[in-house]
């Protein structure tokens, strides 16, 4: 059916943490194929895999050092064929994460671009002497510190975005993009149903590589990194190549895409990707000073951000809708809250992605309202930027305590601890010990409990992916919002040919009035149609 993906609910499987099978602590595809009864059961339609390629982790994946093997620790080819069997005999589809602005250095095509400056592999990547005595200009890379890594071999420089163990790639070498290719192909004889390419936006550098006015990381993401002189050549010869072959769909991650130059990505007529997931709601609390540097944001600071990307994309593009991923913290914990109203937040958040106009993704344990973690010691945390971020402390004599705390707010560990499936020692993830420690809140926040309890979030869930299933207004639907400058409510109206759904969001701990613009039959909700706007409770109208 002619653009699938615009009809599905998306589910987000960080394999490292989802449920390990042979006791090794780590998450792996045996002990997702043990899980999929219950990924079935959800009402998802298509699974997104994070990197499960051979990488020596240390950017848990997105550091490859062969896009052909699959990382032993998740387990063989073997177990990937029966994984995508599983997925697909059950109605499902599975999307891999295809990470190629950047290797592992630990590939060889790096390790032979290293060894000399006429190494055939050379200019695979991007080498620079220096300058001053330093490196060739100010970028810095995403985790703190420069974006070159000074190489003795040669005396020269490599760009890295990320850590310096992922050297960035050199896509105007044609080799690199053939080789690319290639690997696409690979993928997508094997059956998968397309990809989620990680920083696509960063293929294509500034050629001069000029010092930048500003080395906040998200000016240099938009200023140099991202958008680059022949960004849409590059993706656009991957969907010429190998993409428009296949029946796939492509969803690319765009650090530094601004809202005009969605549809230059996404327009129907571009031939490059299908949607993106775009960052400026993730970075919404993001300072001056990067995203341990936390401003406070309102309502109609987010509705801006959403309602101005949906305007922008509006009939050409197509949006995805998510408020979480492996990067950035529980949902529930940054825009609900995870305390006296977990349940409630958890419900309306739900909600509000699977209603909003686009292809919304859940990341694993959504749906049964996991939060953010706040572990007591800087060493319980695992990320690579956590471990940056509190050295970066240490090195200027800085607070650990505040840090600790300003990692509880914004660190990436906070999803990537494991699935909470029951209540006993390790959440039922694994029977040894864990490569990162559970929340403790496992013990009343767990698939277990959830089945157990008829009002829990995660039957909720299942109803609710189930109505959207039902309501083509709520999958195809126009949107507007009804209500922009009001800081607790965000409502909005779908319309499609002659339905209408109001949908109502109190995004408050306060009790409100239903706002008198409100009709029609009380159709969906997390509470029940009295006429009170609870805390945290959603309503949905259906006003024809
Ligand atoms: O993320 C790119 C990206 O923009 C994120 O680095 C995000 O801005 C940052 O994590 C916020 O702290 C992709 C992957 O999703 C991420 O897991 C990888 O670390 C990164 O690229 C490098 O591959
Ligand atoms: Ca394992």
């Amino acid at each position: 059916m002619k653009d699938w993906w615009k009809d599905i609910v998306m589910y987000q499987i960080y394999p490292r943490s989802f449920q390990d099978s042979n006791g090794d602590g780590i998450g792996d595809l045996r002990g997702i194929i043990n899980r999929l009864e219950y990924i079935a059961s959800l009402g998802i339609d298509l699974i997104w895999l994070s990197p499960i390629y051979q990488s020596p982790n240390d950017d848990n994946g997105y550091d490859i050092s062969n896009y052909y093997e699959i990382h032993p620790e998740f387990g063989t080819m073997e177990d990937f064929d029966e994984l995508l069997e599983g997925i697909h005999a059950r109605g499902m589809k599975l999307i891999m994460d295809l990470v190629v602005n950047h290797t592992s250095d630990e590939h060889r095509w790096f390790e032979e671009s290293r060894k000399s400056k006429d190494n055939p592999f050379r200019d695979y990547y991007i080498w620079k002497p220096g300058v001053n005595g330093g490196p060739p200009n100010n970028w810095q890379q995403w985790f703190g510190g420069s974006a070159w890594g000074f190489d003795q071999e040669t005396n020269e420089y490599y760009l890295h975005l990320f850590t310096k163990k992922q050297p960035d790639l050199n896509w105007e070498n044609p080799k690199v993009r053939n080789e690319i290719h290639t690997n696409l192909k690979f993928w997508l004889d094997k059956g998968i149903d397309g990809f989620r390419m990680d920083v696509i936006s960063l293929l294509s550098k500034q050629l001069d590589y000029p010092n930048s006015l500003s080395t906040n990381i998200h000016y240099l993401a938009e200023h140099h990194y991202a958008n680059g002189p022949q960004i849409h050549e590059f993706i656009n010869e991957m969907y010429e190549n190998i993409i428009q072959y296949y029946d796939v769909m492509t969803v690319g991650e765009g650090p530094g895409i601004t809202k005009e130059l969605a549809n230059l990505y996404i327009g129907k007529n571009r031939r490059e990707l299908n949607m993106i997931f775009q960052l400026d709601h993730m970075i919404i609390d993001h300072g001056e000073g990067g995203k341990f540097d936390i401003v406070n944001f309102k309502l109609t600071d987010l509705k801006k951000i959403l309602d101005g990307w949906e305007a922008a994309i509006g009939n050409d593009g197509w949006n995805n809708i998510f408020l979480d991923n492996h990067d950035f913290p529980r949902m529930v914990s940054r825009f609900g809250n995870d305390g006296t109203y977990r349940i409630e937040s958890a419900k309306m958040l739900n909600t509000f992605l699977l209603t909003q106009r686009g292809t919304p993704c859940i990341y694993m344990g959504s749906e049964i309202g996991m939060t953010n973690v706040a572990f007591e010691h800087p060493h319980d945390y695992k990320d690579v930027e956590a471990k940056n971020f509190f050295n970066e402390v240490k090195s200027k004599n800085g607070d650990l305590q505040i840090a600790l705390q300003q990692m509880h707010v914004q660190g990436r560990d906070n999803v990537r601890v494991p699935m909470q499936w029951n209540d006993s020692k390790n959440a039922g993830f694994t029977d040894q010990n864990p490569w990162i420690k559970v929340n403790p809140n496992c013990t009343s926040i767990n698939v277990k409990e959830s089945e157990n309890d008829p009002d829990s979030i995660l039957h909720y869930f299942r109803k609710l992916t189930q109505f959207r299933k039902d309501n083509e207004v709520l999958r195809k639907g126009n949107y507007t919002n009804m209500d922009p400058l009001h800081e607790q409510i965000y409502s909005y109206s779908r319309q499609f040919e002659n339905q209408m759904m109001m949908v109502i969001c109190n995004f408050s701990d306060e009790e409100l009035n239903l706002p008198t613009y409100v009709h029609g039959s009380y159709v969906f909700g997390n509470y029940d149609d009295a006429q009170r706007l609870r805390p945290w409770e959603v309503k949905i109208y259906s006003v024809n």
